[in-house]
């Protein structure tokens, strides 16, 4: 069977160790979010595809759920020492290497499909791991200016555009969110067998990841989205909201951006029956099926806590089944 997936970062990776374990024998294409990517100290950063390859890869910080085991951080105090920051982001000497590498490759002249494709050597995720797009795109948030340097509320600073790193790991997300970005989204291309991938696949799953920045910036670039809806197989979905609020990370703020209620039902309906065929939603939301259903979504409620292994790979086991279900 052939599976591609739409994945961030720790959703995404997380998910896709259960899947693997569901279904040892499948043939899974990964499409990742290269939204969250980012320049700094002159290296090209991309979190949620690392995240992908270093957790399936078995290089990944298990509890934080990204960066690199055993970390080390002297690179990242030695450039503080010349007062080069930012220091808000951790980046530690392990890692340091993989965007050293990414970035001497790419300034040979190779994409970062290639690059991504050189870097998994290493790491033999077991997937094939895709980027959305060769192309930059960055995630953006627009914030009001007032609520990050205490000038008062309408005193003309306006509003102002954020990288979404600098929005989530330097301000965790601690004031509103009035729009998200996908900035150079539009004009970018899908890389190269992303589009293939989708029209030979047999079943689409969006793991439990971030609604907007992650699946929903995926979905930004243009004939992504098309090609799903094109390809007539199954696409399900499962629940990051759990119990009316993300179960980690900062999706009930993006989701606020675009207009969205933070419960699985409305991420349901964002992402709309003309893209998605079912939705699992946790058993705490059980109330949300009828919802759903009457969307014309086919929904089921079961545990979506990705607690362990054998918890996840029941997850995964469950999505294929609704994906049977409504083939
Ligand atoms: P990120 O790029 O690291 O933020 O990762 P993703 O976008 O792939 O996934 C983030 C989403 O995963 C968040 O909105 C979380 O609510 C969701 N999430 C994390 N752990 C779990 C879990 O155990 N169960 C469910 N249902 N969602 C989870
Ligand atoms: N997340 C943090 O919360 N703080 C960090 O300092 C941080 C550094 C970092 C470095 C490399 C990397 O691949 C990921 C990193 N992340 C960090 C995680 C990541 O940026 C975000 O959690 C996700 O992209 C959110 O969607
Ligand atoms: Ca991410």
């Amino acid at each position: 069977m052939r599976i591609v997936v739409l994945a961030g970062g720790i959703g995404g990776a997380r998910f896709l160790r259960g899947l693997m374990s569901a279904a040892p024998d499948a043939d899974i294409t990964v499409i990742g979010n290269t939204g969250d990517d980012i320049h700094l100290f002159g290296l090209k950063v991309c979190p949620d595809l690392d995240t992908v390859m270093y957790t399936l890869g078995g290089g990944i910080h298990e509890e934080q759920g990204w960066g690199r085991a055993d970390e080390t951080f002297t690179v990242k105090e030695e450039l503080a020492a010349y007062g080069v920051g930012p220091e808000w982001f951790g980046l530690g000497d392990r890692d340091f290497a993989t965007h050293i590498v990414r970035t001497q490759m790419m300034g040979a002249g190779y994409p970062l499909s290639a690059v991504t494709e050189a870097l998994c050597a290493r790491w033999q995720p077991g997937v094939r791991l895709l980027p959305m797009t060769d192309d930059r795109v960055e995630t953006h948030v627009l914030i009001d200016t007032a609520d990050i340097d205490g000038s008062a509320a309408g005193d003309g600073e306006g509003r102002k555009a954020i990288h979404f790193q600098e929005y989530w790991v330097r301000l965790r997300a601690s004031v509103p969110a009035h729009a998200v970005v996908p900035v150079g989204a539009d004009q970018a291309k899908p890389a190269p067998g992303v589009l293939e991938a989708i029209a030979d696949a047999d079943v689409v799953l969006f793991p439990p990841s971030n609604p907007v920045v992650s699946i929903g910036t995926i979905l930004a670039v243009p004939g992504v989205r098309e090609a799903i809806a094109d390809a007539g197989v199954p696409v399900v979905g499962l629940s990051p909201i759990v119990g009316d609020a993300p179960v980690r990370g900062m999706a009930d703020k993006v989701l606020a951006a675009v207009g969205v209620e933070s419960t699985a039902a409305a991420v349901a309906k964002h992402y709309g029956s003309g893209l998605l065929d079912g939705w699992l939603v946790d058993t705490v939301d059980a109330g949300a099926v009828e919802e759903v259903e009457a969307a014309g979504i086919r929904c089921r409620a079961i545990p979506l806590m990705m607690a362990d292994l054998k918890a996840t790979a029941t997850m995964a086991t469950e999505a294929l089944a609704l994906a049977e279900e409504v083939r």
